[in-house]
């Protein structure tokens, strides 16, 4: 929570957020405004919806917190739809109608069209994921496949050419992905090497550190556990502030398709 209440339950200071909506634009959404949403299929599990549709996105994000027995056996996904998870922290048991996988920390699946997703918190505490869905748009003679791995066996890049900024590539170049997920990482004091304005959207879900954010040519503060929806040609860039931990975020990118 962003705010303390006393001892009578009634709030101690002023309602604020550090949230900005700017729809079909670009949106900060903080971790202090999050509310649960019943998803029919998520059982014992906290789901906040972040990038939508009624936001501007043409995805689905969620954070979502499992309990001890959170779980969806229903099936994360349907008709046309792929799917990616990535754990934030804990353990998740990930499978399709064939095989079950363990991700821990860093631990991620991409489903392609086709298969639906089923999702079990494999330990007693808490397991914080990162869940995504998107409408495949599918390419004449390529296919995307099924993947899973942990970013911790992936090689890091030096983004753009700078050292302090890594760049991790979580799905294959191959075609028939129309999408990406990629983790960057700016220690203090580095940035992007410019204000970056292109066509494809991302949405962001902040992993570790601080930082500044520029969206639409205004600077936010930013931290982790933050959410960052970036639509279509809205101006972006960022750096890391701080002391400590490097600015690293989560984020998707749609990719290999030739627009309408
Ligand atoms: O891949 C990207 O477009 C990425 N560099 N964008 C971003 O960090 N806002
Ligand atoms: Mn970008």
């Amino acid at each position: 929570m962003g705010y303390k209440n006393n001892n009578m339950g009634y709030l101690d200071g002023l309602l604020e957020s550090r949230s900005v909506i700017k729809k079909n634009d670009f949106a900060i959404i903080t971790p202090d405004g999050l509310v649960n949403n019943v998803i029919p299929g998520f059982e014992d599990s906290d789901v906040s919806i972040l990038g939508s549709k009624k936001l501007g996105a043409s995805f689905v994000d969620y954070i979502i917190t499992m309990h001890q027995n959170g779980k969806n056996e229903r099936g994360f996904g349907g008709e046309g739809i792929e799917t990616f998870v990535y754990v934030v922290s804990g353990k998740l048991e990930v499978s399709d109608d064939k095989e079950t996988h363990e991700l821990t920390s860093g631990g991620y699946a991409y489903f392609p069209v086709g298969q639906l997703m089923y999702l079990r918190n494999a330990q007693a505490d808490e397991t914080e994921i990162f869940l995504y869905k998107k409408r495949y748009e599918p390419l004449e003679g390529y296919e995307a496949y099924k993947v899973v791995d942990n970013v911790d066996d992936l090689e890091a890049i030096e983004y753009e050419g700078m050292k302090d900024v890594l760049l991790w590539d979580l799905l294959p170049k191959d075609l028939g992905f129309d999408m990406n997920f990629h983790i960057l990482s700016f220690e203090p004091g580095a940035s992007h090497g410019y204000v970056e304005t292109h066509y494809q959207e991302h949405g962001a879900y902040l992993l570790s550190g601080k930082g500044m954010y520029n969206l639409d040519n205004q600077w936010y503060p930013v931290q982790k556990g933050d959410y960052i929806f970036m639509g279509a040609y809205v101006q972006q860039a960022a750096y890391g502030v701080g002391r400590g931990e490097p600015l690293k975020y989560l984020y998707s990118k749609d990719c290999n398709r030739d627009p309408e």
